[in-house]
């Protein structure tokens, strides 16, 4: 299924044949990238990126790679091809035929979705804004141009969601998303996560590490949809997902081989004398970013997640892999619970605790990856274990929002609380230094002090490539 890149707006959905929403994406494209050159990547506009483009939605060979100056990036909407006779697989409609226009009665709970789902997009790349400036290598600098312009065609996919199927509320959805901004006092993101500060490489890392595994265990119980348009979309999406996260993963492990390899040449654990990043602060970075993630999944207990699993919009993880009704009739499922100051486990109705099983999994998930980290640095016959923080560390949604604990999960009060923060979360110096060793470096396959080279190059390009050329 190739996609048609001689239209102004690449496509593979027919867009010629739909004058009316042509029209209106054309309308808001100017608008789009009028926002990418004010929020998107800063002084990025004259350089030529070695970026892989979507040629084709097929499992082979979708992709097609060399140096495009990123404005003229060809963003468009790209959908997975339509399964035949496709069936909604859960919830109260489970069997009926997927819906291919949108539900009047689910109407305004799909739009929400959609616009929480597509919010996540353009913040990120706000966040990210100004990272170019201090890449650690070409090769990042690259991986982050990459993220980046995908974050933007997704956006893309969710404001052709709403352009084609909700009309004029779709239309003016689809004009927030350019309005709101990370961490704009007057107009924020929706979700906090998305206005939290990325703007430093460590940071970077982090985000595509858990951030963007938390877009990806969303995407996946979104393409679940009983709304095939969605559906399609999601799917394509998590095909570049999965780039997103090998940058997180690879660029923590990076890190922390760096690290290792500094401890064993200096004899210390202290790097800062050496330009490194400690194992304590990356522990503390990961810590920040793991838990406010882990608010990014919404209550235990959920009408929200309960409504939408029922109407059949948002499913489970692999919904159709999981043995059981797809109805959830009568099923109970674990969640923790606060009773007083001591966690505790309660059973609920499992069809309200959605956003608890894909909490679950998100975690589990994670703990792979952190997994390989440790293996680096046993590796380097280093005493250190990285760990994922327990559910209830520095939450501000759900069971645990009201209280403080230990990233162990041991409750605290708020003296200890502002007492001893400074050791679990990032203090204002770990953050200045991550910072000051933040030295650009733009020298074909050189890498930044505190930071180890990849283990091959992009695409089969050499390391000392020019993944980016300036001029
Ligand atoms: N922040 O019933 P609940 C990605 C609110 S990332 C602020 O649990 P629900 C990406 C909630 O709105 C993936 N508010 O909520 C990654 C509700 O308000 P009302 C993005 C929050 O709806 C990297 C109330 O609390 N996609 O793609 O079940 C780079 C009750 O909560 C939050 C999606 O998130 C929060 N974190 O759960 C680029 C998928 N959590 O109704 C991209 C779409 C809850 O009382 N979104 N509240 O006024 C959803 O499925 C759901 O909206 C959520 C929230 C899972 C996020």
């Amino acid at each position: 299924m190739n996609i048609d890149y001689n239209e102004t707006i690449p496509n593979n959905v027919n867009l010629a044949d739909d004058r009316r929403l042509l029209r209106a994406l054309e309308r808001w494209q100017p608008a789009y990238l009028k926002w990418w050159e004010n929020m998107g990547p800063a002084e990025s506009g004259d350089l030529e990126v070695y970026l892989r483009t979507a040629i084709s939605v097929d499992t082979d060979g979708w992709a097609n790679f060399g140096h495009v100056r990123m404005p003229e990036y060809r963003w468009g909407v790209f959908l997975t091809p339509p399964e035949a006779d496709r069936k909604i697989n859960f919830g109260m409609h489970k069997g009926e035929p997927a819906w291919q226009s949108v539900p009047g009665e689910y109407r305004s709970e799909l739009r929400r979705l959609i616009v929480t789902q597509g919010d996540t997009e353009p913040a990120s790349v706000e966040q990210q804004r100004r990272l170019g400036r201090t890449c650690p290598s070409l090769y990042d600098l690259r991986n982050l141009f990459q993220v980046n312009v995908e974050e933007g065609r997704h956006l893309w996919a969710m404001v052709y969601l709403l352009q084609a199927y909700f009309g004029r509320d779709g239309r003016e959805e689809a004009d927030m998303m350019l309005e709101r901004h990370a961490g704009d006092p007057d107009r924020p993101r929706i979700l906090q996560a998305f206005n939290e500060q990325t703007d430093d490489w460590l940071s970077f890392f982090m985000f595509t590490y858990f951030q963007d595994r938390d877009g990806k265990y969303q995407l996946a119980s979104l393409a679940e949809s009983g709304f095939d348009p969605l559906a399609r979309t999601c799917r394509f999406m998590l095909t570049e997902e999965a780039h997103h996260m090998f940058v997180g993963e690879t660029g923590i492990g990076r890190i922390v081989q760096r690290s290792c390899e500094l401890m064993r040449e200096h004899d210390t654990d202290d790097l800062s004398t050496v330009g490194g990043i400690d194992l304590t602060t990356i522990q503390k970075f990961m810590n920040f970013h793991y838990s406010i993630c882990l608010d990014l999944f919404g209550q235990e207990k959920s009408t929200n997640a309960a409504n939408y699993f029922t109407m059949g919009l948002k499913g489970r993880f692999q919904e159709t892999r999981i043995d059981d009704d797809h109805q959830l009739d009568g099923m109970v499922y674990t969640v923790p619970v606060l009773e007083g100051d001591r966690i505790s486990t309660q059973e609920i109705a499992a069809v309200t605790a959605s956003n608890e099983r894909l909490r679950e999994e998100f975690t589990k998930d994670s703990q792979r990856g952190v997994d390989r980290f440790n293996k680096i640095i046993r590796d380097h016959d280093i005493d250190f274990t990285l760990t994922l923080s327990h559910a209830a560390f520095n939450r501000n949604i759900g069971a645990f929002a009201g209280i403080n604990t230990t990233p162990s999960g041991q409750v605290i009060d708020n003296a200890e609380w502002t007492r001893r923060q400074g050791e679990w979360l990032p203090t204002a110096a770990d953050r200045e230094y991550v910072n000051s060793i933040m030295i650009p470096v733009t020298e074909p396959g050189r890498m930044a002090s505190w930071i180890a080279p990849p283990r091959r190059g992009i695409h089969g390009q050499p390391l000392d490539y020019d993944y980016v050329r300036f001029h």
